[in-house]
């Protein structure tokens, strides 16, 4: 008698996986007794029945199930931490006909990612989200969640969880179903197989609801982490389906899918002239003509500049004041600041884009023309981003001349910092190499006639920036006349 197949791999899985690396080479990415290995299964096994595999997208979270994308045989794609309501947002409304899975841990979607996953839902955004809720942040080793049950014990609440310190274990089906647009919301366990059938269930609901474009679904998995809650894999069912389901009750916290119609969402515009009449409402020029708002010669192509130095040398400010610049004188232009641990001593950058046509990406991490390095560290940086021809301009106080500075480089520097401390101060050293700036422009850019509105737009700039700031207004054009009579230009390669 032939051998009846009862249980194979299903093909939503690829047809072999990659094991775990390390010495025991039987080893999948899931420990043994893993509720992602079991919810994985019941995904795969819906995505190949119905027929999707073509046009799903799962969402990998930061998180043990990271690793699913080890296994799944259909789109995938990473996400930062708690990110993926966001990105499905994306996927889901750039192609209505992709079938977005939002695959979330209870560290991923509760805590970081909170407010992302309460306002997607509240759109009611065409996702199926599946959210782990172990009570524990697994792969780092066991912290505690917003999930943990009162006075259940984790690496970070050695003594339980207490919720006069910690507060309440979050209960996200509930909050989820007292919004208007989700459609579905039920709250299953990945324990025992009567469970695990229903959860099935739940699986292939939340699934067929995204196929009709239903909108927001979402199916919360209680599931186990023995490695984490240190149990074996009986006494993990035993707090599955007692202690976590006593806390978390199972069940359809709402299920209206069948009363709502398939979402319509604004038509797609993939029409480039009318994307820029919605982005651009001020006509500006597609070309260099003379109908232009800036009718000089200079600048007849984008350039692209990145200031880099420590916290608190007014990189940022500097970069403001050459985008005020642009600004004054009717160009395209954009500022980025990079914020964050850098404001505090560390390293600080921004970069400036001036440009005749629309700007498309303010950021300037290769093809740079002019590269402004305040300090050393930041020199050694971004050197290799600056374009063949381009131009250096470094505060000699505090950076050496690079001994191979690359492709033909114009380089210019001065002594920003120590001039700027005998003005008195120097936070001024910005100023002194906007001067620098100048200088190169004069040089490389401009006429005649623009060297004199250039002089005037740099002090315009200056007092924009410091707007009503008298003393510090004077102090930073006399800052910038002295690096104008300082710079020099040094070398030129090639
Ligand atoms: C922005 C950011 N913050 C913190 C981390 C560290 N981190 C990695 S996984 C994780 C928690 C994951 O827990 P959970 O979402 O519950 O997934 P589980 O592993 O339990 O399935 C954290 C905090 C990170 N990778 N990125
Ligand atoms: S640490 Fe926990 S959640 Fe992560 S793979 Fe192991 S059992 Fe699963
Ligand atoms: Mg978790």
């Amino acid at each position: 008698m032939a051998d009846k197949v009862l249980y194979t791999r299903s093909k939503g899985f690829f047809p072999s996986f990659e094991r775990r690396p390390g010495p025991i080479k039987t080893n999948m990415h899931y420990c043994p007794g893993c509720g992602h290995g079991i919810l994985h299964k019941l995904i795969a096994e819906a995505i190949e029945d119905f027929g999707i595999k073509d046009k799903t997208i799962l969402i990998a979270p930061v998180g043990c199930a990271v690793f699913s994308y080890y296994y799944f045989d259909c789109f995938g794609i990473s996400v930062p931490h708690g990110r993926a309501p966001a990105v499905g947002t994306g996927l889901s409304r750039a192609n209505p006909e992709n079938i977005v899975l939002s695959y979330q841990g209870d560290g991923d979607l509760a805590s970081i990612g909170f407010n992302q996953i309460i306002q997607a839902a509240n759109r009611g955004e065409n996702l199926a989200v599946f959210f782990v809720n172990n009570a524990i942040y697994g792969m780092t080793g066991g912290q505690m969640a917003p999930t943990t049950l009162p006075g259940q014990k984790t690496q970070t609440s050695p003594y339980g969880r207490s919720v006069s310190s910690e507060g309440y274990p979050l209960k996200v089906s509930e909050t989820v179903a007292a919004l208007d647009a989700p459609v579905y919301v039920e709250r299953v366990a990945l324990s025992t197989v009567q469970q695990i059938r229903k959860a099935r269930l739940a699986v292939r609901k939340a699934i067929s609801n995204s196929i009709e474009r239903k909108g927001f679904s979402l199916v919360e998995c209680l599931s186990g982490c023995p490695v984490n809650l240190k149990m074996h894999a009986k006494e993990m069912n035993e707090f599955l389906d007692n202690q976590m389901s006593r806390y978390f009750p199972l069940g359809v916290y709402k299920d209206i899918a069948d009363s709502r119609d398939p979402l319509v969402r604004p038509e797609k515009i993939f029409d480039v002239k009318q994307v820029r009449e919605l982005l651009y409402p001020v006509k500006v020029s597609d070309g260099v003509s003379e109908s232009f708002r800036n009718p000089s010669r200079i600048f007849t192509t984008e350039r692209r500049v990145k200031l880099a130095g420590s916290g608190g040398q007014g990189v940022l400010s500097l970069g403001y004041m050459l985008a005020t610049m642009g600004k004054l004188r009717n160009f395209n232009v954009s500022w980025l600041p990079s914020y964050g641990p850098e404001m505090r001593g560390g390293t600080a950058n921004c970069a400036v884009v001036i440009s005749r046509h629309p700007i498309g990406s303010p950021l300037v991490d290769k093809d740079c023309n002019l590269l402004v390095a305040l300090n050393q560290p930041a020199l050694e940086k971004y050197l290799p981003t600056l374009k063949k021809n381009g131009i250096l301009l470094y505060d000699e106080s505090n950076a050496r001349c690079p001994e191979d500075p690359g492709e033909e480089r114009v380089i210019y520097t001065l002594p920003a910092s120590d001039l700027a401390t005998q003005l008195g101060d120097l936070k001024y050293a910005n100023s002194v190499l906007l001067g620098a700036i100048a200088v190169m422009m004069d040089d490389l850019y401009l006429d005649e006639e623009d060297k004199v509105d250039f002089d005037r737009v740099f002090e315009e700039a200056i007092m924009e920036c410091f707007r009503e700031k008298e003393t510090v207004i004077q102090n930073n054009i006399k800052a910038f006349y002295i690096g104008k009579e300082n710079a020099r230009r040094i070398t030129r390669q090639g």
